[in-house]
């Protein structure tokens, strides 16, 4: 009967650290899961529109397509569309340029203040708050022509 008792203690032992092993292994597997890929994109042009297919996508992301007409790098990304969850094309309009050049973006407040990049004066600066423009002259009221 000893023996029986000693052996169910290893076997309870074992056991236990088994389901300890699975349950790290579950949260490291989510914590993978939760990752959004580097965003590999795919445009197709014509004479007048550009669309931008994010070809490996997730669904649990937010994306936003950021655009400039040069490559220099003095010209700065513009934010040009702000995706909805999950949303993986994207258009944008030619207009008056004859070449654009584009970036997704993950995420939607770069450096967790709250403020959406959208609306922030420097997305990836927390010292700076929302974008706010105060014009002095022309005072309101006047006519632009
Ligand atoms: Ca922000």
């Amino acid at each position: 009967m000893k023996t029986i008792r000693k052996h169910w203690l290893k076997v309870c032992s074992v056991l236990a650290c088994l389901v300890a092993a699975m349950a790290i292994l579950l949260v490291v597997q989510n914590s993978i899961a939760d990752e959004v890929p580097q965003p590999v994109i795919a445009i197709t042009t014509t004479n007048t529109t550009n669309y931008i297919k994010i070809t490996n996508g997730v669904s649990f992301a937010n994306y936003e397509l950021y655009r400039r007409a040069t490559f220099n790098s003095s010209d700065i990304w513009g934010l040009h569309t702000v995706g909805a969850q999950g949303q993986t094309n994207f258009t944008a309009e030619m207009g008056l340029l004859s070449q654009s050049y584009y970036f997704i973006g993950v995420g939607s407040d770069w450096d967790q203040d709250g403020i959406t990049n959208a609306f922030d004066g420097d997305p990836i600066n927390t010292n700076v708050g929302i974008l706010s423009i105060t014009i002095d002259s022309p005072t309101n009221g006047t006519v632009f022509n």
